[in-house]
């Protein structure tokens, strides 16, 4: 049999694992010129960059081999509990630099590749990053699971390979333009595929009615396509702790019976059509963050990577004897967002359908399975499949939906009579504008626990959102705040300061970063401070250095570096930004100041629009066309300029971070569910400009008023602005500053003398801006002013630098991956 299990290993080494190679320069050169050699099939002399970089990749994994196999072995023997983290998007960022750390082998490496006359750098620079997600949500889940493998807690996470991951931006004329990112063109030396234990996924058809052997009314599910789900292993390896977990992502192909009976018809066309309908599931990553957009495929998408994870945790991880009465002893399903919420329908029919379990036996087991993460409080945001499309795809699964909410909204007429208003709003189908399921009520009503991703988001989770489920359940709901991991955005990111901090206060802090707290008296030693100073020029003449030649954007010396790096969104309001800048140009071509009178800063953009969202593409061009006008006018005397590098990414974040003054965090107040930039900025050293946001506020709380730069409505005043009526067009009129600059935007100045270019743009600011842009840009501009005056007592804004990295260790992600552990799954770390 080529499929399926192998016959009874007998062999006495079936349960040893392989031999390490020797941790020591030499034992590391024999094994990569071995790999180079055997799986390249090159030589030394003969290979490549790309030779050589995989075959230091594959000379890592060798490393970490025998901890991977023992903790998957270990993992499936102890019977503890396991966290799956269910997650359609991971955006993990390179692979080599972190398995080198977690291996302890950069110095090795490095040393051994120059024996053979290699750069580290060179080949690192050669790895295309997996950009299997969006933004912020995606790149939580690859902190946590990086968290969850060094604090040696057994977990895996499930997610999608996508083939394309999120487009690589370019910029023709100022404009954006995709491109599809062909991440595996080269091959990617950190997956393990399995094609021999593929699970088969149905789509479509019908239900019927059946009465089983014992008498029993049943339904079955006559599906009328299916997908093979092929998973792809990846390792993530713990931070020298010798614990190696694994994120299983499935890939979509077709499954051969289909084919064949297509081929057998004679359609050979049409058979391998199939093979593409099949294969389309998991094309492409959709570039939409923060707005779903409905698409069947999406839900394909879902259901496809949720189901094949159930499955193969029942299968692989509990076996065949496992009573699933008992599931929830075994496992938590952590739903990140509503995206993987298809699952608990999902369970559902396997328990009832398959297993045999009553419904009430089945919802027992199934409401203590799941855990909801919500990270939004934009209304447009959540999620909701017209039943028309879910009954289509999934007819089994809407019946069961339709089952939970009549038990459900039993409970509400129960707990509120005659409340027939509440029912209807709580109610998981919405009946307008068209009939529909709310996979946000569906979460919270199976979810054991739900939570908001900052102590502010949770709390109007409870309070506007949910706050029906808030009212019917309190103990459901709880915060954990998002977290960063240390390794990455610290210790690889930023290995200057790494030493530094070592050096001062040991290497204790990169898996426990509270202890930055003992930095605190840095702050006021001029000696620490110098030397964090030359830290932060070092990162800036790296950044500069990595632009010049990715982008050919020449960063000024002894510039502020100002940086707003997300995605792009009215509610993000880049806008504000782009503002502050033009009204700074604007006050000095019109000679109501003089250059010399602004602080040197060079103003840092990184975003990427979701491909259909016309006005986020809009402040992209006037970005750019700001960029090219200001960089280029003499007036200025070179003492503001904007760059703006194409396709930001993990990769650039990762440069462009260490290397900022002023970290940009600047929402609508109430809209940023937490922001987890903020983080990684004040972590580095960064002073923030922010509003009352998200994850500002603790940032804020922790670092001292003296050492934030807080502007803006706060979210009552939002709220009450809202109520009252928001008339932008009063603060254009009223505030000269803001039409100078809104003025200058529409005199074509940035769009060769074209009036119109922007009207997009400035009619939704004056008109009808839900982001209240013009409200907030009197106060951001003095919260700006603020910044200068810091700025230009160098003393003062070190001191304010360290203090914002000595006090946000609590933003490490293992801080969250605990408070998850107690707060929400009730597991402890494997020992
Ligand atoms: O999740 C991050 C938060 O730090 C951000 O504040 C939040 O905006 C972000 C649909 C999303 N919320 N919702 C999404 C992404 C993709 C998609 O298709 C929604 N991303 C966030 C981590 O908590």
């Amino acid at each position: 049999r080529v499929l399926g299990p192998a016959n009874k290993p007998t062999h006495p080494m079936a349960l040893a694992p392989v031999a390490t190679p020797r941790h020591s320069v030499d034992g590391f050169v024999q094994e990569f010129l071995h790999e180079l050699n055997t799986t390249q099939g090159v030589t030394l002399s003969a290979s490549t960059i790309n030779d050589q970089y995989k075959a230091l990749a594959l000379t890592v994994r060798n490393y970490l081999m025998a901890r991977w196999l023992e903790t998957t072995r270990n993992s499936i023997k102890s019977k503890s509990k396991a966290v799956a983290y269910l997650s359609a998007e991971y955006l993990l960022g390179r692979q080599l630099g972190n398995a080198l750390l977690a291996a302890d082998l950069a110095d090795i490496a490095q040393e051994g590749l120059k024996q053979c006359g290699i750069e580290l750098w060179q080949l690192r620079a050669q790895e295309v990053e997996p950009g299997l997600g969006n933004g912020g949500l995606g790149r939580l889940a690859a902190c946590f699971i990086d968290s969850l493998a060094t604090m040696n807690v057994p977990s895996v996470g499930y997610g999608i390979r996508y083939e394309y991951g999120i487009f690589r931006q370019t910029f023709v004329d100022g404009r954006q333009v995709e491109q599809p990112d062909t991440w595996l063109s080269l091959g990617s030396p950190w997956e393990f595929p399995h094609p021999e234990a593929a699970v088969t996924i149905n789509f479509g058809g019908t239900t019927e009615k059946y009465t089983d052997e014992d008498g029993r009314e049943r339904t079955r599910w006559l599906p009328e396509w299916d997908v093979q789900a092929i998973p792809y292993n990846y390792m993530v390896p713990g931070y020298l702790n010798g614990r190696v977990n694994t994120l299983r992502l499935w890939s979509a192909e077709a499954t051969r019976a289909f084919d064949l009976q297509i081929f057998n018809s004679g359609d050979y066309a049409r058979a391998v059509r199939a093979q593409t309908f099949a294969e389309n599931i998991s094309k492409v990553l959709y570039p939409e963050d923060s707005t779903p957009q409905g698409k069947e495929l999406r839900l394909q998408q879902q259901y496809f990577f949720v189901a094949a994870s159930i499955r193969d945790f029942i299968n692989q991880v509990l076996g065949e004897d496992f009573d699933l009465h008992n599931l929830s002893d075994r496992i938590i399903f952590q739903l990140n967002d509503t995206h993987p919420v298809i699952g608990v329908p999902e369970l559902m029919r396997v328990l009832i359908d398959e297993e045999g379990f009553g419904w009430d036996e089945a919802w027992e087991v199934t409401s203590k399975c799941f855990a909801y993460t919500c990270h939004t409080l934009l209304p447009e945001a959540l999620e909701v499949w017209p039943t028309e499309l879910l009954g289509r795809l999934l007819p089994r699964h809407l019946e069961i939906i339709y089952a939970i909410n009549d038990r459900f909204l039993e409970q509400v007429r129960d707990r509120f009579p005659g409340d027939e208003v509440r029912v209807g709003r709580m109610s998981i189908i919405a009946e307008y504008p068209e009939r529909a399921v709310r996979m946000a009520h569906l979460a919270s009503v199976a979810a054991t626990k739900i939570n908001g991703v900052a102590e502010l988001h949770s709390q109007l989770l409870r309070d506007k959102v949910l706050k029906d489920f808030a009212d019917l359940w309190p103990e459901k709901f709880t915060n954990v705040t998002n977290g960063v991991t240390p390794r990455r955005f610290l210790r690889m990111a930023n290995y200057k300061l790494s030493g530094l901090l070592t050096e001062t206060i040991g290497s204790g802090w990169v898996t426990d970063l509270e202890r930055l707290r003992e930095l605190e008296p840095c702050a006021d030693d001029p000696e620490f401070r110098e030397k964090f100073r030359e830290v932060k020029a070092f990162n800036k003449r790296r950044l500069t250095n990595l632009l010049r030649a990715r982008d050919g954007i020449d960063l000024p010396e002894g510039h502020m570096l100002d940086v707003m790096v997300k995605r792009l969104h009215e509610y993000k309001r880049q806008s504000l930004k782009i503002l502050h800048v033009i009204s700074l140009y604007e006050q000095v071509i019109s000679g109501k100041i003089s250059a010399d009178e602004i602080t040197p800063r060079t103003v840092v953009f990184g975003a990427k629009a979701a491909p259909g969202y016309r006005l986020a593409k809009d402040t992209i061009h006037l970005i750019n066309k700001v960029a090219s006008v200001v960089n280029e006018d003499k007036r200025l005397d070179g003492r503001l300029k904007v760059a703006f590098p194409a396709n930001y990414n993990v990769t650039l974040a990762e440069k462009l971070i260490p290397a900022a003054d002023l970290s940009e965090q600047i929402s609508l107040a109430g809209k940023e569910a937490s922001g987890t930039g903020n983080m990684k900025f004040a972590l580095n050293g960064a002073l923030t400009i922010g509003t009352d946001d998200g994850a500002n506020v603790e940032i804020r709380e922790l670092v001292g008023d003296d050492h934030f730069f807080l502007f803006g409505m706060t979210e009552p005043e939002v709220e009450a602005l809202q109520a009252k009526g928001y008339h932008p067009g009063e603060y254009y009129q009223n505030n000269p500053q803001l039409k100078a600059a809104v003025d200058l935007i529409q005199s074509g100045i940035f769009s060769g003398g074209d009036r119109g270019t922007f009207d997009s743009l400035t009619s939704s600011w004056l008109y009808h801006d839900r982001f209240m842009v013009f409200a907030d840009f009197d106060s951001y501009i003095a919260a700006q002013k603020k910044v200068e005056e810091k700025y230009a007592d160098q003393d003062a804004w070190t001191r304010s630098a360290i203090l914002n990295m000595a006090r946000t260790g609590y933003f490490s992600s293992d801080r969250s991956m605990r408070d998850y552990m107690t707060r929400i799954w009730n597991i402890t770390p494997d020992f």
